[in-house]
């Protein structure tokens, strides 16, 4: 059976969210991030990064959350989490990677240079900017996703899971978010399979 390391209200939620709309079996292990369990030797021998989420199936180890999300979509094809002909796969790729090395990239540097980096490496002006990058990246989402469902093609999609939880990630973080963001994020997040995902991760902590 598969297993997801995650912890709850990381980059694991979207992975949990991938297997329940998969309708996959899978077992949910809590590394524990406050307690630094993810860079402890019985993590490290499984992912040697020390990051979450991790997905363990067999003997493939899968790091990089919007890697996993793909990966779950083309091995539960029923799911439909990923199209099959290769225009709208152009399509999938292009949003997906946008969303994570043009938008997801500056909450992370900001939330770096704001929190998590030792206080001697820590630049204001830099968080400053990357939430101005980051602005300029959705606007471009907010006009591609006007008078549409969702991000590629007429389906939902991993890419729209990945897309949801960076607007969610915003959201928390009070970034401010455009009509044409928030209901596509509201929408998409009514989806049972992201209740039950958020579930499977209050109860594993
Ligand atoms: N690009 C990676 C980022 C993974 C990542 O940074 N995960 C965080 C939790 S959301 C983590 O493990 N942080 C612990 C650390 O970096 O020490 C992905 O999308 O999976």
């Amino acid at each position: 059976m598969m297993k997801l390391y995650g912890y709850p209200q990381t980059r694991s939620a979207r992975v949990a969210w991938a297997l329940e709309e998969a309708n996959a079996e899978y077992e949910y292990e809590l590394i524990n991030l406050q307690a630094g369990e993810h860079k402890k030797p019985a993590f490290l021998t499984i992912n040697p990064f020390g990051k979450i989420p991790t997905l363990v199936d067999n003997e493939q180890v899968i790091s990089e959350s919007a890697a996993i999300c793909t990966y779950i979509a083309e091995k539960f094809p029923a799911a439909q989490l990923i199209p099959t002909d290769a225009q709208s796969r152009a399509e999938y790729f292009q949003w997906l990677f946008f969303v994570v090395t043009e938008l997801e990239v500056h909450l992370w540097t900001a939330a770096k240079h704001e929190r998590f980096l030792p206080e001697d490496k820590k630049i204001p002006a830099v968080a400053k900017t990357s939430y101005w990058e980051f602005e300029k990246a959705a606007a471009v989402l907010s006009t591609h996703l006007n008078g549409r469902q969702y991000i590629a093609g007429d389906h939902f999609s991993a890419a729209d899971i990945i897309c949801v939880s960076v607007l969610h990630w915003a959201h928390h973080v009070k970034v401010p978010l455009n009509e044409t963001l928030l209901s596509y994020m509201n929408r998409l997040s009514d989806r049972p399979a992201l209740a039950k995902a958020r579930k499977r991760e209050a109860e594993a902590a």
